[in-house]
Formats: structure tokens, sequence, C-alpha cells
């Protein structure tokens, strides 16, 4: 079920007879046993309308208020390569934002799939997706550069034996098309670790230069201790909100699934 403007309870767009026909519900969620079609329902105030007229009117004011008024819904892709401790942040994210205990550090295993974590942030809602750094399991990451409003990469800062892998794997994130002014931040993981490099540090070393035309910000963190986590998730919803992709997108989608 879902919940309309005014207190009307119905389902979207699909009537008890699969036709868009609503049979017998009426404006303030209450029922009846008369249809609609062609006549009156009874009360004064009730607007004579045939039930197609009705249907079509509800799915475009609904559609027009839920644009309005509904939170705005963001997809982040959480990339970088194995072991960076990408599914240790997305457990980290959902026990700082919801209700959720998120899997301690110890029952967590190398992603071969795609772990979704969804959290409310600054009024927003946010669906992280978070997907397996493995070399083979790489080529699958393209498959949602389309849909996503924005990227965390994230680098383990206490490993500079593998910053080159992590640097040419983003480099080659950056260059595809479907991905085109999708913000970007970057992240220093495991800043708990003594020996770990700062985020100025893994800026210089990494010396992209693809970064110009693109909204991106490095950040260190901690995915064990959350050091980091709350201040990038105000710069993503910050930068989501008012980038352009995030308007083309939108955009795409059309008001009805705003
Ligand atoms: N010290 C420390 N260790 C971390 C941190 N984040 C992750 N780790 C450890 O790093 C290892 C890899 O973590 P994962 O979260 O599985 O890494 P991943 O990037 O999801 O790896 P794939 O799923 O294989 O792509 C695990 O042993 C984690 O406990 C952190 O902030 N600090
Ligand atoms: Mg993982």
């Amino acid at each position: 079920m879902e919940y309309g403007p005014a207190g009307w309870t119905r389902k979207l767009d699909q009537g008890q007879n699969g036709r868009g026909e609503r049979g017998n519900e009426v404006a303030d969620g209450k029922r009846t046993n008369e249809h609609f079609c062609g006549k009156f329902v009874g009360e004064e105030d009730q607007v004579f309308i045939g039930s197609r007229g009705r249907s079509k009117m509800f799915s475009l004011f609904y559609g027009f208020w839920k644009y309005m008024f509904s939170k705005t819904e963001f997809h982040v892709l959480i990339l970088g390569i194995d072991k960076a401790g990408k599914t240790t942040l997305l457990e980290k994210l959902k026990s700082i934002y919801s209700n959720l205990e998120g899997l301690p550090p110890d029952r967590i295993v190398p992603t071969v799939g795609l772990n979704i974590g969804r959290i409310e942030a600054s009024n927003t809602k946010l669906v992280f997706w978070d997907l397996g750094g493995q070399p083979g399991l790489r080529s699958i990451w393209e498959k949602y550069y389309e849909e996503a409003h924005a990227v965390v990469y994230v680098i383990d800062a206490t490993c500079p034996s593998r910053f080159e892998d992590s640097k040419s794997a983003l480099e080659k994130v950056l260059r595809h098309e479907d991905l085109q002014g999708a913000p970007l931040l970057i992240l220093a993981n495991k800043q708990d670790v003594a020996d770990s490099v700062s985020a100025e540090e893994l800026a210089r070393y990494l010396d992209l230069k693809k970064l110009d035309e693109r909204v991106y910000m490095f950040e260190a963190v901690s995915a064990y201790d959350g050091m980091g986590i709350k201040e990038s998730v105000e710069w993503l919803v910050a930068v989501m909100e008012r980038s352009k992709r995030t308007e083309t997108l939108r955009a795409r989608a059309g008001p009805a699934s705003a």
C-alpha cells in the first residue's frame, strides 16, 4: 500500500480488476460497496468522474505530490580494490545512520556480488551499492554506473604497495562515460592504524589528472572507529543535491518516479 495526499490510501495505479479502475475505493480511504463508474457515490461533495478519469487524475496528482514532497533518493556506488574496506564501511554507515546494527568486522567476508545499504541522512535517502573489488569482479562495476548519483572510492591507506593498482582501477572508473559528472569522494581508509597515510599524502600520490572537471574530495576515514564518516556523508548529500548529474537522472526518471 502507498499513502497518498490527505489520507488517501490505495494501490498506486492498479485497479482491483487490473485495468486501472479502482472499483470501490473512495477518497477518504474508506470503502463502499458502490461502484464509481458513471454515478455518484453518495455524499454531495463528491465529484462525479468516471473511474478512468479519476484514476488518471489521481495518478497525476499523486505523482506531482510525490515529486514535490517525498525525500529524494540518491544511489551511491562504493568502489575500490579488494580489501580496501568497502563492506566494513557500509556496515559502519548502517550502524551510525539506521537502527540496524551493522555486521562486526570479523563477520565480513570478501564480497562476490552486491551489498546494499539504505540510510537516511540530512532529510534524504541514500542507497549504497557496495561491489566486490577483486580483479575478476571489477568488470561488473560498470553495470551500475548509469544509475549512480555519486561514487565513493575506498583506498587502504595502510598499504602503499597497492596504491598503483587502486589508482589504475580508479582512472578506469573516471574514464567511463556513464559516470560523467558524478561527484567523487576518495576515502583514505584505516586511519586507526598508526602508519596509514593521510588524505593529503594519498592525493599527492594518486596525482589524478582526470579530476579537473569533476566535483571531488579526499577524506581520511576509519571504517572501524567511524572517523570521518559523518563528514563524508554530509559532503555527499550536499554535492549530490546540487549536481548536474542529479538533475539529469531526475529528468530521465520523470516526476512519477521521483
Ligand atoms: N584497521 C582497519 N581495518 C579495516 C578497516 N576497514 C576494513 N578493515 C579490514 O580490511 C579487511 C578488508 O575489509 P572489507 O570490508 O572486506 O574490504 P572490501 O573492500 O569490502 O573487500 P572486497 O569485498 O574483497 O572488495 C578486513 O580485514 C577488515 O577488517 C579500518 O577502517 N581499519
Ligand atoms: Mg566487500
